[in-house]
């Protein structure tokens, strides 16, 4: 898998012009079209985990990018769960609808040339009063793009979409006409964030995603959903982090699929997070991991919010 960690568009600038546009622009559709691959490509950072699995991004995460006298704060959310109904999946359909409710534009994400119940059922949850774009994601595997043409047709016609936009997250293709579509929809205003930040996620919530996103990688069909990563410890000495994890399961016989035999799954976690962090804080990072078992938490109102969740 490609880790989207350098991208071509440009830099943000922070010694760019002053800022004369800025807003949200919420990035949504069903579990693994791509959402938070896009907004990690877009921003040119690792600002949201990535994985094939459902349940990936469990926030709302923001990521920024400044360009052009532009301030555009994308909006990553859960992808709208239809099926599992425990308080995990609760609170991040919550956090879909929030995010929602004050943004400026609306990104919706599909695969191209495939339309799905799910991907209709959050089209339907789309405000009417907001631009829409449709991004068809993933044309990296679709080939031709004249073969896309009749799909395009029939999708046109789900809703008046302001812009249809074929794009490559992962491969970054597409993503200047989005921003230009994007810029031009963004409402007057003074930047919210300075220039140079990329998102509003503090680097312990970060840290606590990274090890989740190799926990989801590494864990294959294995891997227990409810899982969570607590930062019990996360201290800057010096040009040094510190950082001592707990990763939650639910049940005990989970901690002996995460720990691996002889620790080696635990291990590998654990060297790759460790090698994210170091390149986005900038620093050495001297990661501890354990495990920790907490039942029930993924149907627990006072758990989830002990773990950031928003009530
Ligand atoms: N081939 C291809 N795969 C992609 C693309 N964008 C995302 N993916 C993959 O799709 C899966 C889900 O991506 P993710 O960003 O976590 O989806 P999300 O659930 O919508 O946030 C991951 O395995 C990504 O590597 C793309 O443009 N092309
Ligand atoms: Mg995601």
């Amino acid at each position: 898998m490609t880790d989207i960690t350098q991208h071509d568009l440009p830099a943000d600038d922070a010694a760019g012009p002053p800022v004369t546009h800025c807003g949200f622009i919420a990035i949504v559709g069903r579990p693994n079209v791509g959402k938070s691959t896009l907004v990690n490509r877009l921003i040119g950072q690792k600002v949201s985990i990535t994985s094939a699995k459902a349940q990936t991004t469990r926030h709302r995460i923001h990521g920024v990018l400044t360009r052009n006298a532009r301030q555009f704060v994308f909006v990553d959310t859960p992808g709208f769960q239809t099926r599992h109904r425990n308080a995990l999946n609760r609170a991040m359909n919550r956090t879909v609808t929030q995010a929602l409710a004050d943004v400026d534009v609306v990104v919706f994400v599909i695969e191209a040339g495939r339309l799905t119940d799910a991907d209709e059922e959050v089209l339907a949850l789309l405000p009417q009063d907001r631009p829409v774009l449709l991004l068809l994601n993933k044309t990296d595997k679709t080939g031709d793009r004249a073969k896309l043409l009749p799909f395009v047709e029939r999708i046109s016609k789900l809703r008046d979409f302001h812009a249809i936009i074929p794009v490559s997250a992962q491969r970054g293709d597409g993503l200047d006409a989005l921003l230009k579509v994007a810029g031009d929809l963004l409402p007057e205003g003074p930047a919210m964030f300075d220039a140079d930040d990329f998102t509003d996620r503090s680097e312990r919530f970060l840290a606590a995603e990274y090890i989740r996103e190799k926990l989801f990688r590494q864990l294959g069909d294995e891997l227990p959903y409810g899982l969570a990563v607590e930062i019990e410890r996360f201290d800057v000495d010096g040009a040094l982090r510190r950082i001592a994890a707990a990763v939650i399961v639910s049940r005990e016989a989970h901690k002996g699929i995460v720990i691996g035999r002889g620790g080696e799954v635990l291990k590998t976690v654990g060297a790759a997070a460790r090698t994210d962090m170091e390149r986005v804080f900038g620093s050495k990072v001297f990661l501890e991991l354990h495990v920790k078992v907490r039942s029930g938490w993924a149907d627990d109102e006072r758990a989830l919010k002990s773990l950031g969740f928003e009530p």
